[in-house]
């Protein structure tokens, strides 16, 4: 039977973590990536997946201990032996944490340092990190499109990434085969993070290059807090790939005891802290007991909701949670990341912002017209004239023209900041969700550059090829229905900004001359905003301005 050992992998540059929990026992049969235990660190804890399925022959550590990078956890008897060839191995239990770690007993013991493709006789590896993505923040990982051995084509989607705003695909640099995974699904990554190690296909051998010093045995620390040393490599570093569950105290800079604190990532503690809320006095509803965001939102929630003398019947009941299978055949589907984000933001704009809405018809016969006396020549171009690219043209004179439309309030509520630019928000319905993208400089670009614009936003929304900075920056938001249908609707507020343009169908409409009606094509628009601000004659006068605009285009030129 082949004996293999199981080491801590990257704990992200602590000296030491400790085992908060053992998850598996001696004599269990544990398959790949199954958690075994979660280890902590002053910047944040982490679940160690098995690398390899097998019996569990012996555990090397107990809560409590504290651990450095590369000591040894746990053995396993492997149970497929060719499984074995993908991970350090050993028959000989003794033998079995320093083969491990040792980076001349690995397969293909060459690095990639880097990112810098290591070459060997025969083979080129190619180490791909997270692309650019336009934040320094982490960002989750939400999906793994490959596996190992899995041979890809350059420009294949390797993973997926999912931001606040919006989630991304990053393909594959080049041909070639899969050999080493660094990350798995649910992990968070930043720029420049390794994902993966690509061996390319069809390079021209190169001279073996040596391999990485052995380093030395790593220890197993017993409190004493002294870091051991680093395994040399990515490829000697036995198991790469983390489970995502954080739990951090990323302020306190001490090993923290999550029973007695609460059990939760960095992003909650940080919030947690921000609203002075006490991590342990919050249920979490996560995998044992995480506390997630939502937890803390929940008691947050309540706490503000609790009644306090007589306005107890002012509280709000929650929205009880119903067994619907009581009633009939049901199916529960998991919530995109990017669907509770938006829900999120809605509520918090919902409960924040009184809004108000303000219902216009814009007369855009003349434009459509125009706009169809155009269609040959936006063929030709290869671009798409909608009426969108004319709305954004006159949002942007309007907007110029009432520039409390296109403000925020800042220093909580006692200023007000004006932008100079005019980036407007475009919200695209996508098979993810609902995002955001900007496009910049509205006033300053033509009808057909925002055509062409519109275009190539609304593909890479749905693509999930914008990147952060794509969707930043924007002091008002069009919502268009109007592809869909629909008269009309009351959007919500995209906070911060202070007002928002719902657009319903265009249709032809009797209107009233004065002395007959006359057929006329109306759009009907919806201007929600931000009553705090903008107040019924700053909307009217904007709204006026737009129909103005759109009811005859010259005036955008004026
Ligand atoms: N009235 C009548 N027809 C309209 C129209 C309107 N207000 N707006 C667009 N159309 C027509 C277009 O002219 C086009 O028809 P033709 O090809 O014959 O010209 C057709 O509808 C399809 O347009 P489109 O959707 O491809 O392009 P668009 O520029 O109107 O919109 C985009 C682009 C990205 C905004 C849109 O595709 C989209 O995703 N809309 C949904 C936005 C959304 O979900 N909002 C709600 C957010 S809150 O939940």
């Amino acid at each position: 039977m082949t004996k293999h050992t199981i080491t801590v992998p990257d704990i992200g540059g602590s000296d030491a973590a400790e085992v908060v929990e053992i998850l598996v026992a001696v004599g269990e049969e544990v398959s790949v990536d199954q958690g075994l235990l979660v280890l902590e660190s002053d910047k944040a804890s982490m679940e160690i997946p098995a690398d390899a399925a097998g019996a569990l022959v012996e555990l090397l550590v107990k809560e409590g201990d504290q651990l450095a990078e590369g000591a040894p956890l746990a053995i396993l008897e492997l149970t497929d032996s060719s499984a074995a060839a993908d991970v350090s191995e050993s028959s000989d239990e003794d033998e079995a944490t320093s083969k491990s770690d040792d980076p001349s007993s690995a397969p293909g013991a060459t690095e990639s340092p880097d990112g810098e493709p290591a070459q060997t006789a025969g083979e080129t590896l190619l180490t791909v990190n997270v692309p650019a993505i336009g934040t320094d923040e982490a960002v989750d990982l939400i999906e793994l499109e490959i596996e190992l051995g899995q041979v890809v084509s350059e420009g294949d989607t390797l993973v997926v990434l999912e931001s606040d705003k919006a989630s991304m695909d990053v393909p594959a640099p080049e041909s070639g085969t899969v050999r080493e995974l660094l990350v798995s699904a649910g992990a968070q990554v930043k720029e420049g993070d390794p994902l993966l190690v690509l061996e390319v296909a069809g390079t021209i051998a190169a001279p073996a290059q040596k391999p990485a010093e052995s380093s030395p045995l790593p220890q197993t620390q017993s409190g004493s807090g002294a870091p051991a040393t680093k395994p040399a490599s990515a490829a000697t570093a036995a198991p790469a790939k983390e489970a995502s569950s954080e739990r951090t105290d990323s302020t306190s800079g001490t090993t923290v005891d999550s029973s007695a604190d609460g059990y939760a990532g960095p992003a909650v503690r940080k919030l947690a802290r921000e609203f002075g809320v006490p991590l342990a006095a919050v249920r979490g509803t996560g995998p044992r007991g995480r506390i997630l965001k939502e937890d803390l939102h929940s008691y947050v929630k309540h706490a503000l909701e609790a009644p306090s003398g007589s306005s107890a019947s002012l509280a709000i009941a929650e929205i009880p949670d119903i067994d619907y299978s009581k009633f009939g055949a049901v199916e529960v589907v998991e919530r995109s990341h990017l669907d509770k984000l938006t829900a999120e933001n809605m509520q918090r704009s919902w409960l924040s912002v009184p809004h108000v809405t303000q219902f216009d018809d814009a007369d855009i016969t003349d434009m459509e017209a125009f706009r169809r006396s155009l269609k040959g020549e936006a063929d030709a171009r290869g671009s798409k004239l909608t009426p969108l690219p004319f709305l954004l043209k006159a949002v942007a004179v309007a907007l110029k023209a009432n520039p409390k439309i296109n403000s925020s309030l800042s220093d909580g509520g006692s200023t007000l900041t004006f932008k100079q630019y005019v980036n407007v928000g475009m919200a695209v319905d996508t098979p993810a969700g609902l995002v955001v993208p900007v496009v910049r400089d509205v006033d300053q670009k033509s009808v057909w550059e925002l055509a062409d614009e519109v275009m190539e936003l609304a593909g890479k929304a749905r693509d999930r090829k914008l990147k952060p900075v794509e969707m930043q920056g924007a002091g008002f938001t069009i919502s268009s229905l109007g592809a869909i249908g629909g008269r009309g609707f009351t959007p919500i507020v995209n906070t911060p900004e202070v007002a928002i343009l719902g657009v319903g169908r265009a249709d032809m409409q009797p209107v009233w001359s004065g002395e007959s009606f006359a057929p006329r094509k109306l759009l009907p628009l919806a201007l929600s905003y931000d009553h705090r601000v903008v107040n019924g004659g700053d909307a009217g006068r904007f709204l006026t301005a737009l129909c103005d605009i759109l009811k005859d285009m010259r005036r955008a030129i004026l």
